[in-house]
């Protein structure tokens, strides 16, 4: 079975507790539970990995190059507008990947419309909520040519 490698990044597992109004309710345990069980109906094994530490996320992302991940679906957090390291690795890694974040980020603060990923990212989803990880997997199994669940 591929391995899809699904990351989020810092604050994220303070969703369903803190800033509603901006993130919605729902828990990362939630969202990671639906997502996988989506994954695995495309016949896709999903491993999460959440961290608010950028050089854990480097390592995470260098350790999938190693264990042969398919397709990374990543939501970079606030290191999307701040990480060369995590650009870097990606990079390195050569592992296609697909940016997604919950907010539309081209819709808030400036600062947040410059992403250090995008440009190296098969695609970006952006202003869904969690559906854009659910879309994010669908991308990546089309890409990896699996066939469509009914
Ligand atoms: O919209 C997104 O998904 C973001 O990646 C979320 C980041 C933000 O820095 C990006 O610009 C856009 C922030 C994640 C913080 O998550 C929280 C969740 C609940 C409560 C507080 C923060």
């Amino acid at each position: 079975m591929p391995q899809l490698l699904l990351i989020n990044g810092p604050n994220l597992n303070l969703l369903g507790n803190r800033e509603p109004g901006v993130y919605g309710s729902r828990t990362l345990d939630d969202i990671v539970d639906e997502v996988q069980r989506h994954a695995a109906s495309l016949g896709l094994d999903l491993v999460h990995f959440q961290s608010n530490h950028e050089g854990e996320l480097v390592t995470r992302v260098q350790q999938a190059s190693r264990e042969g991940v398919s397709y990374i679906v990543i939501n970079p957090a606030a290191y999307t507008h701040t990480s060369i390291a995590l650009r870097d690795a990606l990079l390195a890694s050569d592992i296609p990947f697909i940016e997604v974040h919950l907010s539309n980020i081209h819709a808030r603060e400036s600062f947040r419309r410059h992403s250090y990923l995008s440009d190296i990212a098969s695609g970006v989803i952006v202003g869904f909520g969690p559906s854009g990880y659910r879309l994010a997997i669908d991308a990546a199994a089309s890409a990896l040519g699996m066939p469509r669940s009914t």
